[in-house]
């Protein structure tokens, strides 16, 4: 019998510097999903991380589990497609404030409400950094270092919390890029809780927002006994929270969404199904109506929606 190595944080690096400025909050992100890898004792090969784009979003690159570089904004979709696909993965995304609420907020709602068993690490510096500085969803209202909002945004900022809550999420914690020992705590706490589950990072970005390195006095660990469980209980806790409380917030129990199984279909059976059968000769004009049985493209489609599309075009 072959034994499994035991892998340990650093294995779960790859071999790839990263080149995050010197101090940058994301290097204690990779530091902490390392370990928090290491602790779940999974294969590498079991794990997907799926990122956007942004500074943050280039996690996949410096770790050795398979990785998914994507679209500004979609990490989420991407990581629910490879979930659906492959369930037996542990399937985690991550990426940046403007990534997943700005250009990905659509994403971001419609996640916390489906509940697909993924965990979602969000890393928050209240910036666009890859970009070089610009205002993001999370941005204070009157924070005027960017040269597009000289005078401030004017306004409000998200609070992916009371977003994410008010839209269905299944487990929230947040945790502090300058603590990854308990940040490696809470994405382990997410990645085993069934259904969709965000890890929230407050991740300094030295370089445009180098009064964050104060968050390091700001972040304070949550007083509660225990997480809230209900959703109105939560919304409640956190109608006041100052954004730097600590630890795991909200564990819900919605069942995960998992829908029925397509493996007993084959590709051929698709091809079948999506043969068109076009009654014109020619090949460049508009379909104008739709029949079964094998046409000059040989595609048939299920009579449902060629009766729908006859109707529709008749
Ligand atoms: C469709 C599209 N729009 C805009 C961009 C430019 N863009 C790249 S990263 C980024 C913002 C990144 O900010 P965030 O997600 O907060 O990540 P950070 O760099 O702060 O970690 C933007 C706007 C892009 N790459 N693609
Ligand atoms: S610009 Fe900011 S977020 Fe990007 S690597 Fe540098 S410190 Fe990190
Ligand atoms: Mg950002």
């Amino acid at each position: 019998m072959l034994d499994t190595p035991v892998l340990t944080a650093q294995d779960f690096k790859s071999d790839i510097k990263p080149i995050w400025c010197p101090g940058c909050g994301d290097y204690s992100v990779l530091t902490a999903l390392a370990k928090a890898c290491a602790e779940l004792a999974r294969p590498r090969e079991s794990i997907a991380l799926i990122s956007g784009i942004g500074c943050s979003s280039r996690l996949p690159a410096y770790t050795s589990v398979y990785g998914f570089h994507g679209l500004h904004g979609r990490a989420l979709a991407l990581a629910a497609g490879v979930k659906l696909a492959r369930p037996d993965l542990t399937v985690i995304a991550a990426g940046g404030d403007g990534d997943g609420l700005s250009i990905g907020g659509n994403h971001f709602l419609h996640a916390c409400r489906r509940n697909v068993d993924m965990t979602y690490i969000l890393m928050d510096n209240q910036v666009y950094g890859m970009t070089k500085g610009q205002a993001s969803p999370t941005t204070a209202p009157d924070w005027c270092e960017s040269k597009l909002t000289p005078e401030g945004t004017g306004i409000s900022p998200v609070a992916p919390l009371l977003l994410a809550l008010a839209a269905g999420v299944n487990f929230f914690a947040r945790g502090f890029a300058g603590n990854p020992n308990d940040l490696a705590r809470l994405i382990v706490a997410g990645i085993n809780h069934p259904g969709f589950s965000i890890i929230h990072v407050l991740s300094p970005c030295v370089t445009f927002r180098a009064e964050q390195r104060a968050w390091k006095q700001a972040v304070h660990a949550s007083d509660a006994a225990a997480p809230a469980t209900l959703q109105t209980e939560a919304l409640t806790r956190f109608a006041a929270d100052d954004g730097f409380t600590t630890g795991i917030l909200f564990a819900g129990s919605k069942p995960p969404f998992m829908p029925p199984r397509h493996a007993v279909r084959t590709a051929a059976d698709f091809e079948r199904d999506y043969e068109i059968a076009c009654k014109s000769d020619s090949p460049s004009i508009g379909v104008s109506h739709l029949s079964a049985g094998p046409g000059r493209r040989g595609v048939t489609l299920p009579k449902s929606a060629i009766d729908l599309f006859n109707n529709a075009t008749a």
